[in-house]
């Protein structure tokens, strides 16, 4: 047996070190690295279920279509035959209608820089594709935060050590950045208290010491409700917003028309508690503010984020250790991208999708996507829409490649499958959007069957064309030296070489993660105020704008009937402890302990509809029906139900997934998914 070191691959934001043992070439443990200051030798049961990951479902060789589209009937093929049918393909495609007719289709499959964005970007912006905007994740949210601070830079998670008050908001921590948690839990055994803010009791809710159960979107009433209270009783930190805040006098304005007692009414709190919590907020030093991608899956998602992003300088947490906020700090990872994705061999200005529409754009767009290249995703059970989305693969002329590791419901519809590696059987650069360590991870396993990485097939594909760059010849390691090959490496002495000595290097972020009046904010300070923000069409004072009218389908804290429509619930559909976003909801082992897709619903909405605990129900909105077993409990409040994701279809009882319902529209600002602003009615079966 042989101990061997690596990293996990996955989008999630603990990016852990790992410790594999391998026995003749086959993976048998997978944990945690103990020598990494974040991983602590801890990981989540997902990934400890590797050895069987790598097995189960797996794409084993290069395949193509023998059934009709989607019938999943396959014939095993060889490399230079799918490659060779690959690139004639899209030759002929692009003399008939243009490079435009061919698009890519990515995400988070891998978080390695190398196999994520680097010879895709290079290949598809060679061709001249349409041109993919990634926005499915966390778009707004991202915008949001930097339209206060410029960055997608935080507090340093280690920090947590020293804070005495703990916000998780719109954040499943516990379920979904697990070392967060047990941070925080470190922290708490020193006197810390720990608070959690979401549209459900889920695990962290109750793990936390407090938790606010708030409706679907109404965060950035909270965060002004919030900032209402702090300014009425003087408890912001007046000096602080004088040097380093810009804007501030009319957001205050803004805050006050929003007192308690109208919060009250468009959160779901009470009064007091709204009160309450303001005043430890404000009182309680120092506060981490996690702010989670869940709150942001919403219409009004990038304002709600850029308003409670506020909150820390109201109060000037950022000047204590462990005060402050994260949302992302993927800022402190700067990489030579025009090296890593060559924009300049782009020669004509390129059409772009959003991949939050793919339905759309594989329906609808004109003129027509032709061909659709997927990897490192599964759309067919991730994107919004999906019955729109299964439309558009289904199309007959619709050339499809798929490059997987398992055959998903997106492989199926594949007229070509290619075998992908696993991030233990490739090389990789990593960076994560949580902690400060970069990491690389050699190969600890020879490749299943004849498995290659992506950047492996985008160089045949740029070889088999044509392509004479000599980008197109970069290894693993080319790659990774110039993603480092910007002054900030150099400045730190952190290179490959040293790299791939030591596995990982924290990275010095310093008391602070701003230099302050140096912000990148287009004023340099932190703005309540943004002339940004106006061009991303937004007001230039951020103001609350609910998701729907009116959510309470018994208006149990507004008073009031049932309201006038079809579709009166708001579903909340959040990744599954068990699966990450829909990877591993193929393996057996982990589907077995998750037992069944399930809808939570409240009493009161489960009595309306005469539906009892156990019964099977259909969720229905004008796009989709999804059938499923509902649980009927109190950790959501009326007129809101919850199902978390992301099964495959077929263990959903009518093979349709919750991304039937989830809506293709935008959010307010940076074009991103708004999956939780989804509304539905429930009906027994
Ligand atoms: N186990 C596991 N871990 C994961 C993932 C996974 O699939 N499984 N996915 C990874 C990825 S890609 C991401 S982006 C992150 C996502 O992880 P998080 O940042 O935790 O985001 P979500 O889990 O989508 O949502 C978090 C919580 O927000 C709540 N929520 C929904 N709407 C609102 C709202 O309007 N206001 C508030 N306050 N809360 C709301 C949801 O109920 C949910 O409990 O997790 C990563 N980690
Ligand atoms: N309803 C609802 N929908 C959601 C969400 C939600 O909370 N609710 N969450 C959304 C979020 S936050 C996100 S980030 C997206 C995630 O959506 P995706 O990024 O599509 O995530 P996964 O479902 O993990 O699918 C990744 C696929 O890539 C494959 N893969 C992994 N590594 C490699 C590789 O090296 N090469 C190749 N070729 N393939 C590889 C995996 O086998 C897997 O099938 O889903 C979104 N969809
Ligand atoms: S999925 Fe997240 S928690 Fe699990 S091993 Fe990977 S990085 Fe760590
Ligand atoms: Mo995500």
């Amino acid at each position: 047996m042989e101990v061997k070191y690596s990293v996990c691959p996955h989008d999630c934001p603990d990016t852990c070190a790992l410790k594999v043992e391998v026995e003749n070439g086959m993976i048998v443990k997978v944990g945690g690295d103990s020598s990494h200051p974040v991983t602590r030798g801890i990981i989540c049961e997902k990934v400890r279920a590797y050895p069987e990951r790598i097995c189960e479902n797996r794409i084993l060789y290069p395949m193509r279509r023998t059934g009709k589209k989607g019938s999943g009937k396959f014939e095993r093929i060889s490399w230079d035959g799918a490659i060779d049918e690959i690139a004639g393909r899209w030759r002929e495609l692009i003399s008939k209608y243009g490079s435009e007719s061919i698009m890519p289709y990515s995400y988070g499959g891998t978080e390695g820089i190398i196999n994520k964005s680097s010879m895709d970007r290079r290949l598809f912006n060679k061709i001249g594709a349409t041109a993919l905007d990634r926005t499915i994740c966390s778009a707004a949210g991202s915008l949001g935060y930097q339209l206060a601070y410029g960055a997608s830079k935080g507090v340093n998670p280690l920090d947590t050590a020293n804070s005495k008050l703990i916000i998780f908001w719109g954040i499943n921590a516990l379920e979904t950045n697990m070392h967060h948690a047990v941070l925080a839990d470190a922290a708490r055994k020193n006197g810390a208290k720990i608070i959690a803010i979401d549209v459900h009791r889920n695990k962290t809710a109750k793990w936390a010491d407090d938790f606010y159960m708030i409706l679907p979107g109404s965060d950035g009433a909270l965060a002004l409700g919030i900032a209402y209270i702090i300014s009425r009783d003087h408890l912001a930190d007046k000096a602080f917003l004088e040097k380093y805040s810009y804007g501030f006098d009319e957001f205050r304005k803004k805050a006050m028309e929003y007192p308690p007692e109208r919060v009250a009414g468009l959160t779901g709190l009470s009064k007091e508690r709204i009160e309450g919590m303001a005043k430890l907020y404000a009182e309680t030093k120092p506060s981490f503010l996690r702010i989670g991608n869940g709150l942001q899956h919403h219409k009004n998602g990038g304002v709600n984020t850029w308003l409670i992003s506020l909150l820390p300088a109201l109060t000037g947490a950022w000047l204590d250790k462990g005060g402050g906020a994260l949302k992302s700090n993927s800022g402190y990872f700067p990489l030579n991208e025009d090296a890593l994705k060559r924009p300049d061999l782009i020669k004509n200005p390129v059409r772009t999708v959003n991949m939050v529409q793919l339905g759309k754009a594989l329906c609808e767009l004109e003129p027509p996507l032709r061909s659709l290249y997927v990897y490192n995703s599964n759309p067919a059970v991730v994107a919004p829409n999906q019955n729109l989305v299964i439309k558009g693969l289904a199309r007959e002329d619709l050339f499809t490649v798929v490059h997987e590791q398992a055959m998903t419901d997106t492989a199926k519809w594949a007229d070509i499958i290619l075998p992908a590696t696993v991030s233990f059987e490739h090389a990789d650069l990593y960076v994560s959007y949580w902690h400060t360590s970069l990491q690389w991870a050699d190969p600890v396993i020879p490749r299943a069957g004849e498995a290659k990485p992506n950047i492996d097939v985008f160089k045949l594909i740029a070889r088999s064309l044509g392509y004479a760059d000599e980008c197109f010849l970069d290894t693993e390691e080319d790659i990774a030296r110039q993603a480092l090959d910007i002054p900030y490496w150099k400045e730190k002495g952190i290179t490959l070489d040293r790299l791939k000595k030591e596995r990982f290097i924290m990275i010095n972020t310093g008391d602070c993660p701003f230099e302050w009046r140096k912000l990148s904010t287009p004023s340099g300070q932190i703005e309540f105020k943004s002339e940004k923000a106006a061009l991303c069409g937004l007001l230039n004072i951020p103001d609350y704008k609910p998701i729907k009218e009116r959510i309470l389908s018994h208006g149990n804290v507004n008073g009031g009937s049932r309201p006038e429509t079809d579709f009166p619930l708001i579903l909340v559909t959040p990744p599954n402890h068990y699966f990450l976003n829909s990877s591993f909801a193929g393996v057996s082992s982990l589907k077995v302990k998750a037992h069944e897709p399930f809808l939570e619903i409240n009493p009161k909405d489960a009595e309306d509809r005469e539906i009892s605990d156990g019964d099977s129900v259909k969720i229905e909105n004008e796009r989709g029906c999804v059938s499923i077993k509902a649980k009927v409990l109190d950790s959501i409040l009326p007129g809101v139900v919850v199902s978390a994701g992301l099964w495959w279809k077929d263990d959903y009882i009518n093979g349709s997934g919750v991304n039937a319902l989830t809506p293709d529209d935008l959010s307010d600002i940076g074009g991103g998914a708004t999956f939780f602003s989804t509304s539905v009615e429930v009906k027994k079966i």
